[in-house]
């Protein structure tokens, strides 16, 4: 492994791109035998490499083959992955005590977590916050609290959406392969409304907030609706960003009909999207902001944070869960939360969306099969379609993906139609880097 000295942070790793072997590597290539023996088949990969380091802008494989990370582990590493400060309360926290359980005996730094998520959430009403450790647990336990408050329990959530795989929330995610195919029955008083998705229905944000809400009066009634779920950008349906307009909309009518509004941010929070939060955008104030992901630099750790009337209207005891809130994932949360604060990885965020919205469209103007570039901040997608039609191209978009695998570049795809090429850097990556990666990509479209 080449090891440097870099200001990015992370380990001191080489920020390059270098392939040595061929992909994948001889190391990877028996661990991936090993890996088809002993997990199970159904937890696949994305990349055919095995990881042995990663810091600021790359990911190191096994044979020593170095890929330019557009991915961050799916929207985590914000803060770059081993982020000094983050390895530094890590460790500390890890000699001291590594868990007590918060129902038995509390410790202070979940309390600093509740308080600094009060504070950076939309908002300046007053609120409480509950630690659990995934995405799918923190969604569950918002549905609960808002079942609580108001008495109803009929939800909503909306095409594209995902929203976890747990029992409730493959329910409220839409996509049926891979995430739901066959592990039914699911959890029941679950609706889907129409989503606002500019690219492919042409509505204006109020027209499709309209279209929504009249379903939701006719087919559910407020009066039997506990909540309304929506990410503010959707992440695994295609980064689709509603309308302008669409969210506000929402929210107004939500807010008059004692409907809990829950902005799921699990993949939008934490400087993403250019702003700490995405709901932030259009100024909505969500009653209930769902984090994971990037909360902790790595470390499993995930929140719902809200109105303290609507936190605190569950009986006591009700919420909470033997890892929630765990010491090491909460001491890398304040080390990750200041980094975003401290650093304005907002602004770096932004600076990598115009970057990488600037390289795309300079290329679809003579590449039809770039149908739509869209997201914010850090969190940028093309949509590949068949040119005359926009017909989704999800084999053209699964080549490309592939292609900058082998060449050593890391990017995801996404979509409910999987024709989605998602951007999701580190916001550690040095511009350089990320220049480099979005020229491989640009050159494996063309290939294509
Ligand atoms: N809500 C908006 O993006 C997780 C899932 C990948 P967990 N997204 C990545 C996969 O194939 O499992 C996600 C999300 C939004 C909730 C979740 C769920 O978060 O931490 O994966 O449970």
């Amino acid at each position: 492994m080449t090891l440097t000295t870099t200001a990015i942070g992370g380990p001191a790793l080489a920020q390059e791109r270098r392939i040595v072997t061929a992909i994948p590597g001889p190391r990877s290539e028996a661990l991936m035998a090993r890996k088809n023996s002993a997990v199970a088949s159904a937890v696949g990969t994305t990349m055919p490499v095995f990881a042995q380091a990663a810091g600021g802008g790359v990911v190191v494989d096994v044979d020593d083959n170095s890929f330019i990370d557009l991915g961050s582990g799916i929207a985590v590493t914000g803060v770059g992955n081993s982020a000094p400060r983050v390895v530094e309360a890590v460790q500390a926290q890890v000699a001291a005590f590594t868990h007590t359980c918060f129902m038995i005996t509390p410790y202070d730094s979940y309390v600093e977590v509740a308080e600094k998520l009060n504070e950076l959430t939309p908002g300046d009403h007053e609120k409480r916050s509950a630690l659990f450790n995934s995405g799918a647990e923190a969604v569950e336990n918002a549905i609960k609290v808002a079942r609580s408050y108001t008495g109803k329990q009929a939800v909503v959530a909306f095409d594209h959406a995902y929203h976890g795989r747990t029992n409730l929330t493959m329910a409220l995610t839409a996509k049926s392969m891979p995430y739901k195919s066959g592990f039914g029955p699911f959890a029941s008083e679950i609706y889907r409304a129409p989503m606002s998705y500019p690219f492919r229905d042409g509505l204006s944000g109020p027209e499709a907030a309209k279209r929504a809400i009249s379903m939701i009066e006719k087919q559910i009634g407020a009066a039997n609706l506990a909540a309304i779920i929506l990410e503010p950008i959707q992440g695994e349906g295609g980064f689709i960003v509603p309308a302008e307009g669409f969210l506000p909309s929402l929210v107004e009518w939500a807010r008059a009909n004692d409907v809990v509004f829950i902005a799921d941010e699990v993949q939008t929070g934490f400087a993403r999207t250019g702003d700490m939060f995405a709901s932030e955008h259009e100024g909505i104030v969500p009653d209930i902001v769902v984090t994971a992901k990037g909360i902790a630099g790595g470390l499993p750790l995930s929140a719902i944070t809200g109105r303290a009337e609507i936190l605190d209207a569950t009986h006591a005891g009700g919420l909470g869960g033997t890892y929630g809130g765990n010491p090491l994932a909460c001491a890398a949360a304040l080390a990750a939360i200041d980094t975003y604060v401290e650093d304005d990885l907002a602004a770096a965020a932004r600076r990598i969306g115009s970057t990488i919205v600037d390289r795309f469209t300079a290329a679809q103007a003579t590449d039809p099969r770039i149908g739509d570039i869209r997201g914010r901040g850090a969190m940028i997608a093309i949509e590949i379609v068949d040119p005359g039609t926009n017909e989704p191209d999800a084999a053209l978009t699964g080549r490309v993906a592939k292609a900058c695998h082998a060449e050593g570049v890391i990017v995801l795809t996404c979509g409910t139609y999987g024709n989605v090429i998602r951007f999701l850097p580190p916001l550690s990556i040095s511009a350089e880097l990320l220049t480099e990666g979005l020229d491989v990509v640009l050159t494996a479209l063309e290939n294509a």
